[in-house]
Order: C-alpha cells, then sequence, then structure tokens
C-alpha cells in the first residue's frame, strides 16, 4: 500500500511538470491537476497554493530527505525500475543544473507552462474564469 501511494503521488508530480505540447495521453489535464493546489478553495489557485504543492510532492520523491532527488531515493524492489523512469523524464526538465539530481531549488522554482499559459492577466493567479479558459483550451486541443 505504501508503495503504491508513493507511486502516484510520483506520477503527480511528474504530470505537473509536463507542458501541454509534450503531454502524453495517458497524462492528466494540467488545469486539474492545478486545481488541486486550491488550498484554501476559493476557486483561484495562485502561485504561492502551487509552491505549496510542489513542496509536498518533492518531499515524497526526495525519499531519503536530503534535498535531491536521485539515485539515492530509488525504491527497492518492483518500483525500482519506475522510479528510474520517472526520474529521467523529471531530469530531463527539471535537472537546469545537469548535475544528475534534481534539488529542491530546480523542483519547485521551476516554471509552470500551463499556469502561465493561463495567467491571462499576468496577476500571478489563476482566477475562476482564467481556469475555465484554461480548461476550454484543452478541451479544444484534444478534440483535434
Ligand atoms: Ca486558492
Ligand atoms: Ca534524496
Ligand atoms: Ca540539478
Amino acid at each position: 500500500m505504501k508503495h503504491t501511494l508513493i507511486t502516484a503521488l510520483f506520477v503527480g508530480a511528474l504530470t505537473i511538470s509536463v507542458a501541454p505540447a509534450a503531454a502524453k495521453k495517458s497524462d492528466r489535464d494540467p488545469a486539474e491537476v492545478l486545481a488541486e493546489a486550491d488550498q484554501n478553495g476559493d476557486g483561484t489557485i495562485t502561485w504561492a497554493e502551487v509552491v505549496t504543492m510542489r513542496e509536498g510532492l518533492f518531499a515524497r520523491i526526495d525519499r531519503n530527505g536530503d534535498g535531491y532527488a536521485d539515485d539515492r531515493d530509488r525504491p527497492r524492489g518492483a518500483f525500482g525500475r519506475r522510479y528510474d523512469e520517472k526520474l529521467t523524464e523529471l531530469r530531463s526538465r527539471f535537472d537546469v543544473n545537469s548535475d544528475g539530481r534534481i534539488s529542491h531549488a530546480e523542483f519547485v522554482d521551476a516554471p509552470s507552462p500551463a499556469f502561465e499559459a493561463g495567467d491571462f492577466d499576468g496577476d500571478n493567479a489563476l482566477s475562476p474564469d482564467e481556469m475555465a479558459a484554461l480548461r476550454s483550451m484543452r478541451a479544444a486541443s484534444n478534440s483535434q
């Protein structure tokens, strides 16, 4: 059960990281992932809420808690290989300094293409209207 939970959270972290252009069929709608960041439930997703969500996800990826997501966090057993695959994908986006590991800052401070695409008025928050627009953009791209 514990491994399943960790894997689910890890996949969630990956989904946040994927730009719409690079999205695979299995990826969740970025707008839905962003919606989960709405901690105070006011319907607006602030950048601070996104950062807080990333903090929680990183804490789960960095299984040994040393501030870096790397091979040393690799789970034993059946999930090891899956972790390797996910880490390779995450590195391609988050390992800005190419040292082979993802630091806390590289993960938490990384830009979010979906957030930037949806924040039309540039106030660093996604209002309910902006979230609705982001969802319809995604729906339009899916129907093509
Ligand atoms: Ca909110
Ligand atoms: Ca670590
Ligand atoms: Ca790095």
